[in-house]
């Protein structure tokens, strides 16, 4: 139905509302776009100098400006108060119990992505500000704690089931970034010191996508959609959205890889 707003293919089930609402505002925009042109082309015809050689001081009697004013604020009150504010309380008051959900921990940087999976065992592992180490531990997490052994990091890489709520819990460690998915209708800002949750259901594989698009190269893209210095536009993540026994693998062997890693750093 939006097609025509030339959007990004839609992978998440609340898109629909999203695209929706940018069509209402679209059509409404165009509504008073052509209603003010055609005003002002009017007026312009209507009061040309030859035709009024002096001007008049009463002004307008009628009431129709009044009436057009009154018009198109109505409207703008229908999308807001029918349209934009229940999905965005929608959007933001019904996130899912995080037993029902996937949840991770998505950690903006200058300039990258930081992932945080609890593991199979669901609870994030201890981190501590003096294990922070840029390169080999940029979240600073503790191994020693019993429920970070299974826990995965990764930088720039998200890894997501498809057709299951997904929490983001989303932070910075800087500057503020942003965790734009376009293909999720997906976009919030990360602010240090915050950590904010978002949630949405990706209903698309990255493979079906592939064969929609007809792009075997397709991938889909966390782009920092904040100015966050020099490096900005080299802050992407990819997002593989794999279905739920492939997830599940993946997790697996993940986790235990990076706890024989952990605990054997030489290996
Ligand atoms: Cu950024």
């Amino acid at each position: 139905m939006t097609d025509w707003l030339g959007l990004p293919p839609l992978a998440a089930a609340h898109g629909g509302q999203i695209d929706g609402l940018i069509g209402w505002i679209h059509v409404f925009m165009l509504i008073l776009f052509i209603g003010w042109g055609a005003f002002l082309a009017y007026c312009l015809v209507r009061f040309r100098r030859s035709r009024h050689p002096v001007a008049n001081y009463t002004g307008v009697k009628s009431k129709a400006s009044t009436y057009s004013e009154v018009g198109v604020a109505v409207v703008e009150a229908i999308l807001l108060v029918g349209f934009a504010i229940p999905l965005w309380a929608a959007r933001i008051g019904n996130i899912p119990p995080a037993s029902e959900a996937l949840v991770v921990q998505v950690t903006g940087e200058q300039f990258a992505w930081n992932i945080h999976y609890p593991g199979p065992d669901r609870v994030f592992g201890r981190t501590d500000l003096k294990l922070l180490d840029l390169q080999s531990n940029p979240l600073g997490l503790d191994r020693s704690d019993p429920a970070a052994k299974d826990d995965v990091t990764l930088v720039n890489q998200l890894y997501l089931p498809v057709n299951q709520p997904i929490i983001v819990r989303l932070r910075s460690r800087d500057v503020i970034h942003s965790f734009g998915v376009p293909e999720f209708r997906v976009k919030q800002d990360a602010v240090p010191g915050l950590t904010i949750p978002i949630w949405f259901v990706p209903n698309v594989t990255t493979e079906e996508m592939r064969t929609r698009t007809g792009n075997p190269k397709f991938q889909y893209e966390i782009a920092c959609a904040q100015l966050c210095g020099l490096g900005h536009a080299r802050m992407r993540g990819m997002v593989v959205v794999q279905s739920a026994e492939e997830f599940q693998k993946w997790m697996q062997e993940a986790s235990a890889e990076q706890a024989g890693a952990a605990a054997d750093p030489f290996r």
